[in-house]
């Protein structure tokens, strides 16, 4: 079949959205199954982690971010607290294909699950699918795109943003 067709089936086939089991992805986080990681960040996101509602306590924690960074360089510490990972597409769709995914999923199974305590994540996502796409040498512009559900063909229900590119792209998408 078309890699197209594969895809589709393989969406068709997924996990249902609403499910909390862990996905291939988890264990790409996890470093048990390879991948080619192209961007990892080193932000420090405490109010991703720790979901408090209290301004107060979001400042008091971003002055400890601010302490921690400031004196600690442990790589152990650094690598719990980042929070977004870029890696090359098995199957991709272009010369480029990157995958942006949170390293915690927080329900954030796909877009459709999204919620307010989710904007900060969903900002780091579209901000590192610029720096990835930058970073690839896409200057001539790319694709940015989030599959939802099975019609909208996702195929692997933990959050990811597509970047693809090195090749003219076509409008509408299949
Ligand atoms: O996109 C899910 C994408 O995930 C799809 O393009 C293939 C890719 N994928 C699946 N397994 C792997 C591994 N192990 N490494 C890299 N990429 C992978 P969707 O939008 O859900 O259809």
């Amino acid at each position: 079949s078309t890699p197209m067709a594969s895809e589709k089936e393989a969406a068709l086939a997924a996990t249902p959205p609403d499910s909390d089991s862990p996905t291939i992805f988890d264990k790409i986080i996890k470093k048990e199954i390879p991948s080619t990681v192209v961007y990892e960040d080193d932000k420090f996101q405490w109010k991703f982690f720790i979901h408090t509602r209290t301004r107060a306590a979001c400042l008091f924690l971003y002055f400890l971010e601010s302490r921690l960074f400031l004196h600690v360089n442990m790589p152990t510490v650094q690598k719990i607290f980042k929070c977004v990972l870029a890696f090359r597409d098995i199957q991709p769709q272009g010369p480029t294909h990157i995958l942006v995914i949170p390293k915690v999923r927080d329900g954030l199974t796909g877009l459709s699950k999204a919620e307010e305590r989710h904007i900060d994540i969903l900002g780091r996502l579209l901000y590192t699918a610029k720096l990835v796409a930058k970073q690839e040498g896409l200057d001539d512009g790319y694709r940015v795109v989030i599959n939802d559900g099975p019609k909208g063909c996702q195929s692997v229900y933990h959050i990811h943003v597509h970047v693809i590119g090195g090749r003219q792209m076509n409008w509408p998408p299949g």
